[in-house]
């Protein structure tokens, strides 16, 4: 049996890094170049490939473990039988007492680190052509670049101020040289993953869930798309020109994955909220005590929370495989918030929890802050369900498109006066218009007909929402 000591390589003058992330465990089998642990610098994330193809034995370090010494152990692995007998051939590395096969093995693993970028080197954008020519000119290597990555420390992401891990696109792409060869030896392009890992980084796991969803795919439904012809507009008129913002171009990629992966229905009711607005109204002069504006959304999305409590197939998540789902014990909502930046959805959590005045708070800070810019990532997490008003705006009715992976968004259009016949007469009766669109793998019809029924019966009698 071969243990292969895998340790800190040339940390490239960074003072100290941080062990943020195991990789692997105890007992699992690794290939050459799979992942073992992530390090972090003040600067960049690098990722410590295995040299050897083998089973781990022993991790000699913990998650949040700070390191400097280079030469530490960190891993133990035990090597492949095959990988051994070649080892074994090896004389210099057969012969010799046993402290004298460790220094051999810890000068190799140091020459593995060698030929790496260190820590400094890596945090340099790819190498050009030149540097290349010049190495190999003057008989060494060339130096790695993404598509030849080399064993040692490999950047897994860096500061996107200095340009590197990013993809084609220009967008950044966190992975490791396993993964990026396996996603190269798949044929899949890196930018089209969403990573599962921390930092959003790509997980084998996370390219070969992304091949079985592409191979389970209806047949190409992608390319089965026709492309919309190039138009050239200034053939019929003047025209100009303009980018979409950053949140624009995330908010068309976004929806376009929802509109093409989920079959969408779409569900009309209107509420009789009379009642509601009566209440309302009469509480505006409390609402300007306590610095609020008391409107129709915190009652909406209270009544959402009921409805979905009562209705948890709508608080679920549909499983990657397609064959199982997540239900949710939280009720955090996402209100969609018009900015001149573009649509910013900001999440109102525990809703069930909080009151009307609270929730009204809640919902104009939160639009002050998406307004502002001042919304983090954070802020736009986790929701369940969102609720999109267009009420102040106008309407009467659209059908909102899904915020995957949620199953149901309710579209809130402008509230107005109509007659309503009460079985002896037409009264005057304030209606407001609602549709609620689901992922009908999840929810079927029966369950989007039930949320909605009640949502309105919530908002018809308010009363109700106290139960
Ligand atoms: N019908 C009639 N009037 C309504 C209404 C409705 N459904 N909803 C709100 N209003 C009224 C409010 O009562 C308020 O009037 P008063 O001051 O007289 O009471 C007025 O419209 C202004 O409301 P507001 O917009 O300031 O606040 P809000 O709580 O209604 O909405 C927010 C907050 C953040 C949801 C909203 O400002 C917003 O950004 N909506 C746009 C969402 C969006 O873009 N959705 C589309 C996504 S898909 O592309």
């Amino acid at each position: 049996m071969t243990i292969e000591t895998v340790r800190v390589p040339d940390l490239g003058g960074a003072e100290e890094v941080e062990v943020i992330e195991l990789t692997v465990a105890p007992g699992d089998r690794v290939e050459v170049d799979q992942t073992l642990l992530v390090l972090e610098s003040e600067k960049a994330t690098m990722e410590l490939p295995s040299p050897v193809a083998g089973v781990v034995t022993r991790i000699l370090v913990a998650e949040g473990d700070k390191i400097a010494g280079e030469g530490d152990p960190l891993v133990e692995i035990e090597v492949a039988a095959a990988a051994a007998a070649v080892e074994a051939e090896d004389p210099q590395e057969s012969a010799g007492p046993a402290a004298e096969q460790e220094k051999s093995r810890a000068s190799k693993a140091a020459a593995v680190a060698a030929e790496a970028p260190t820590l400094k080197e890596s945090e340099k954008p790819a190498s050009s052509p030149r540097s290349r020519d010049e190495a190999a000119r003057g008989g060494g290597d060339p130096a790695p670049t993404a598509e030849e990555p080399s064993r040692g420390l490999q950047p897994a992401s860096v500061d996107p101020a200095e340009g590197a891990g990013r993809d084609d696109s220009g967008s950044a792409v966190y992975a490791g040289p396993y993964v990026r060869r396996l996603a190269r030896e798949l044929g899949v392009a890196l930018g089209e993953i969403e990573g599962s890992g921390p930092r959003r980084r790509i997980l084998k796991e996370d390219v070969q869930s992304f091949v079985r969803r592409r191979l389970e795919a209806p047949a190409a439904a992608g390319a089965a798309i026709p492309a919309v012809p190039e138009i050239d507009h200034a053939r019929f008129g003047p025209v100009s020109g303009g980018e979409l913002t950053r949140i624009g171009r995330l908010t068309a990629a976004n929806m376009h994955r929802s509109w093409l992966n989920v079959p969408h229905v779409t569900q009309f009711d209107a509420a009789d909220i009379t009642e509601l607005e009566t209440f309302r109204r009469a509480r505006a002069r409390d609402a300007e005590e306590r610095g609020l504006k008391l409107t129709p959304v915190p009652f909406i999305l209270k009544a959402c929370a009921v409805a979905l409590r009562d209705n948890p197939v709508l608080n679920r998540a549909l499983g990657g495989d397609g064959a199982s789902f997540v239900q949710r014990e939280y009720i955090h909502l996402g209100m969609a918030v018009d900015t001149d930046r573009g649509l910013l959805v900001p999440v109102i959590r525990d809703v069930d929890r909080k009151g009307i005045w609270e929730l009204a708070a809640e919902i104009t800070a939160q639009a002050e802050r998406a307004r502002a810019g001042k919304l983090q990532v954070k802020d736009m997490q986790g929701a369940c369900f969102t609720v999109s008003s267009l009420g102040a705006i106008g309407g009467r009715g659209f059908t909102p498109i899904i915020n995957t992976p949620e199953v149901g968004i309710l579209g809130v259009s402008r509230a107005g006066v109509q007659p309503v016949w009460n079985g002896t007469e037409f009264a005057p009766r304030t209606l407001l218009p609602l549709a609620l669109s689901y992922d009908h793998r999840v929810v079927n019809g029966a369950d989007g007909g039930r949320f909605l029924t009640q949502v309105v019966a919530l908002l018809s009698d308010i009363r109700a929402l106290l139960l």
